[in-house]
């Protein structure tokens, strides 16, 4: 179920060095029915090795994707924001590539939200997700959806029973699988002669620079660079057209790419500002992992009750890599239905419904899905106003330079 990886996904070089660990942590959206807190949880290492070749930062184990993906807890609905973002992407990328009864496949479709909002555009669309219980909602919602992880075989499938796609989109999964030659054999047979690849990714530079640990778990295998997409995507035969800076979870880039072996231009000069300081990121996160722990100690003799907001992946790694029980935040609140009820890995925090928060009035939350913090800081207007306080786990209290947090 857990197995090592001793070479670069992106340019298999072998030259991986050790430069952050978790420790072994719980499966981050693995939540907890009440029947299984007293069960054996399975933990895996998260440790991160940097290429010293294409700067390609990985974890050194991988867990089986069936384990974590056949059934998925993380629902794109969840957030506004993000689906209204998504919807954009898709806007923007078929106005300018998508011929009228074009096709348009989403990998990670999860779902279905981001597909449906550009549906009732004529477009013919098929969305790819390994997750049964998101596939029969896109389904159900009438978004076309492939039940299975992407591959060079799906992809020859769909180009023999539909035709290739004059766009593909990844969004928030290229991070996620372990066998990306296999990924861009399958874009290389499924995409248009004219078509695009449009990849959304966490981005490496900023979760260095903005000290971002929590982001670190089993469902993220790669941490990009430009650089690392420069050297898998040359492989394949896919050239970069253009990389954007997105201000989502934490700091993504949109990269664009199509058929060929030219790069634009102006991908150089991500490459340039790609020195990563693997050194000051330890020292930031274990002075914050310190620092909140004192801050929640210091609250709990004054008092104070303190909640979790959000139950996100990250926020999973957070209160386990912080060492965050019951004794110091009691109670996690998600609006996602399918968590409410159950338990976070690891730590055991009750999981409730948000409208709990202004019935109880905890003293503050401390809002562990910190990229939607202005969407929860809209919906829990009444709660500030009665007196409840809104914290962002490190910037509110620890300011740190380049923090594109909200505090
Ligand atoms: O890569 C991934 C990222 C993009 O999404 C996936 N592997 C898993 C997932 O990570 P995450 O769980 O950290 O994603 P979010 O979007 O930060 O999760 C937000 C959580 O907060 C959701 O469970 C929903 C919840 N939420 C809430 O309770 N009230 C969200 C909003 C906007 C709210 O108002």
């Amino acid at each position: 179920m857990i197995n090592a990886r001793t070479d670069c996904r992106c340019c298999r070089s072998k030259n991986l060095n050790e430069v952050f660990r978790l420790g072994d942590q719980p499966f981050a959206n693995a939540f907890l029915r009440s029947e299984q807190l007293s069960e054996l949880e399975l933990k895996a290492p998260l440790i991160i090795m940097e290429c010293s070749d294409c700067s390609m930062a990985q974890l050194s184990h991988i867990v089986d994707p069936t384990v974590l993906y056949r059934e998925y807890s993380f629902v794109t609905g969840s957030s506004q924001w993000m689906t209204s973002h998504f919807a954009e992407l898709l806007r923007t990328n078929i106005r300018d590539f998508v011929p009228r009864g074009g096709l348009v496949v989403e990998i990670g479709s999860n779902d279905g939200s981001a597909l449906l909002s550009i549906k009732r555009e004529g477009i013919r669309c098929i969305g790819v997700d390994p997750a049964t219980n998101l596939a029969a909602i896109a389904n159900d919602r009438g978004v076309t959806t492939l039940c299975d992880f992407f591959s060079e075989k799906l992809a020859t499938a769909i180009t023999t029973g539909v035709g290739q796609a004059d766009l593909i989109v990844a969004c928030n999964v290229l991070g996620h699988i372990d066998d990306l030659d296999d990924f861009c054999l399958g874009v290389k047979k499924l995409l248009a002669a004219n078509g695009r690849l449009v990849v959304e990714v966490p981005y490496v530079r900023w979760l260095v620079s903005n000290n971002e640990c929590d982001t670190i778990y089993h469902e993220h295998l790669s941490y990009f660079s430009v650089g690392a997409f420069v050297h898998l995507f040359h492989r394949f035969g896919l050239q970069i057209e253009k990389v954007e800076s997105q201000a989502v979870h934490g700091g993504t880039i949109r990269v664009t790419a199509k058929h060929g072996t030219e790069n634009a231009s102006s991908v150089q000069p991500w490459i340039v500002e790609e020195k990563l300081d693997w050194t000051r990121f330890r020292t930031h996160c274990e002075t914050m992992r310190l620092q909140l722990l004192a801050w929640l100690i210091r609250e709990k003799k004054e008092g104070h009750v303190i909640w979790g907001y959000g139950a996100p992946a990250k926020g999973t790694v957070l209160l386990n890599y912080c060492g965050i029980e019951s004794d110091l935040i009691p109670v996690v609140v998600d609006s996602t239905p399918s968590k409410q009820g159950k338990f976070v890995p690891g730590t055991h925090q009750p999981i409730l419904n948000p409208e709990e928060v202004l019935k109880q009035m905890p003293s503050a939350c401390l809002v562990l899905a910190w990229n939607h913090y202005q969407e929860i800081e809209r919906k829990e207007s009444a709660y500030k106003q009665a007196g409840g306080k809104l914290r962002t786990p490190f910037v509110t209290l620890f300011p740190t330079p380049n923090n594109n947090r909200t505090s």
